[in-house]
């Protein structure tokens, strides 16, 4: 079953033409043309979503969880142990950290306040935050897609991952030292010209939050998103570094090949704060998107302006702190996906939020994980492989094709390697 999903992630651009419809690619921050609808989606494929997490149990991740929340049905598959130590099974009640799906978070209290007009997407962050930045011309737009040009301080934090992590595991940064740490290098694009990922972004938006709101993020996110949603098992603890309640442990693979993954459950997380400090479960999460995209977190308005789309690469769009991924059958999703130390989250919901999948894997470091996570869509949101017939240029003859290419490519360089 392993061996039939690494052969699928490595199948090849010619027969994954053959089984695909085109999907719809807008413009450069065009309308969204896509046409995915909650009706119009196959039957998730369970078998499949099973197989992904036995996979990447056997890939090195400890344990793997999806949950699908399909209009009030609800589908759930697990594989392997929330805990090395106790070899406690891994359940759809544990908790982990979510990484930067935070960024989502973060990009709806901004819009909520675009809505409110205390916040306009086009205007200089210098006018918020005079002086913090070194060019007037970025601005809150560019922040939300990633292309201020802010050069990612996480690449230097983290080029060794473990004494890079055992370095910041305890600590407490202020948002203004984290932009400090970036502003030491020189800037990868000039503002509005380019994508590039970049966490500095979402520490801005995190400082943005706190001016225009007068609170903490975490009073942001809890009274904006956690209570009127009824979040009951999301938390922004930072700088406490438990995790509260039942929740999975999360394993950083050495970068030296056999050496023992580290448990990095407990930390600050104060490295990403508002860019990826969030503790949240599959449910949630699911809840979370579904309400986001069927616009009862924002104005339409709002959303659309989250919508506007700059391309990453043949398969990944970025609007405002929202991906959207395109599937091999032709749906695309929206949502985010996350990488902290020890634990890999993918959500994502369809185009009218009416089928959520939340999929965790509790590893990190570990690339042929982070790509296969890809899987977990296509069976939520694709169903069943579709056989389609590939012939053969030389003979003629027809065979069956049944894989169907996952690929990652949207990672900052250096973070996730194989
Ligand atoms: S990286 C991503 C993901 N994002 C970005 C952010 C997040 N996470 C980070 O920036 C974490 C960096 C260190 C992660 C660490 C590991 O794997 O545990 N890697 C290393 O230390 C590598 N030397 C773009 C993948 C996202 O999906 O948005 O979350």
């Amino acid at each position: 079953m392993v061996s039939r999903t690494l052969r699928r992630a490595t199948v090849s651009t010619a027969a994954l033409l053959t089984l695909t419809s085109a999907p719809a690619h807008a413009a450069t921050h065009g309308p969204d043309t896509t046409h995915s609808t909650a009706l119009a989606l196959p039957a998730p494929d369970m078998a499949g979503l099973r197989a992904v997490l036995r996979a990447l149990t056997a890939q090195g991740a400890p344990g793997a969880i999806a949950r699908i929340d399909d209009r009030g049905t609800v589908r759930t598959a697990a594989a392997g142990v929330a805990d090395r130590a106790t070899r406690r099974s891994i359940g759809d009640a544990d908790r982990f950290r979510i990484g930067s799906v935070t960024k989502s978070f973060s990009a709806v209290v901004l819009l909520q306040l675009v809505d409110a007009h205390k916040l306009d997407l086009d205007a200089s962050v210098d006018h918020y935050l005079p002086g913090l930045l070194p060019d007037r011309r970025i601005t809150v737009r560019h922040l939300l897609s990633h292309r201020s040009g802010l050069y990612d301080y996480t690449n230097s934090l983290f080029a060794d991952s473990v004494s890079g992590f055992e370095a910041v595991r305890d600590k407490v940064f202020t948002y203004r030292q984290l932009v400090r740490l970036s502003l030491k290098h020189p800037r990868t694009n000039a503002p509005g010209a380019a994508y590039a990922y970049s966490n500095t972004n979402f520490v801005v938006a995190g400082l943005l939050i706190e001016k225009l709101t007068g609170h903490s993020v975490g009073t942001a996110y809890r009274e904006r998103i956690i209570k009127p949603l009824k979040l009951r098992d999301t938390f922004y603890v930072h700088p406490d570094t438990r995790i509260p309640g039942r929740h999975a442990h999360g394993y950083l693979t050495q970068d030296r090949k056999g050496a023992k993954p580290v448990d990095a459950t407990d930390q600050t997380v104060s490295w990403a704060q508002s860019a990826g400090a969030l503790i949240s479960t599959t449910h949630d999460l699911n809840t979370f998107f579904s309400a986001l995209l069927s616009g009862r977190l924002t104005s339409r308005a709002a959303l659309t302006q989250m919508q506007r789309w700059t391309p990453v690469n043949s398969t990944t769009r970025y609007g405002l702190g929202l991906r959207r991924r395109d599937l091999s059958c032709g749906v695309s999703v929206y949502g985010h996906t996350g990488a902290v130390q020890g634990f890999y989250t993918y959500s994502f919901t369809s185009k009218d939020g009416r089928r959520s999948l939340t999929a965790l894997a509790n590893t990190s470091n570990n690339g042929t994980v982070l790509n296969t996570m890809a899987g977990t869509l296509e069976s939520a949101f694709c169903g069943k492989r579709t056989r389609a017939i590939q012939r053969s240029p030389l003979t003629g003859r027809g065979s069956y094709v049944t894989e169907r290419r996952v690929a990652y490519e949207d990672i900052a360089p250096g973070i996730a390697r194989d």
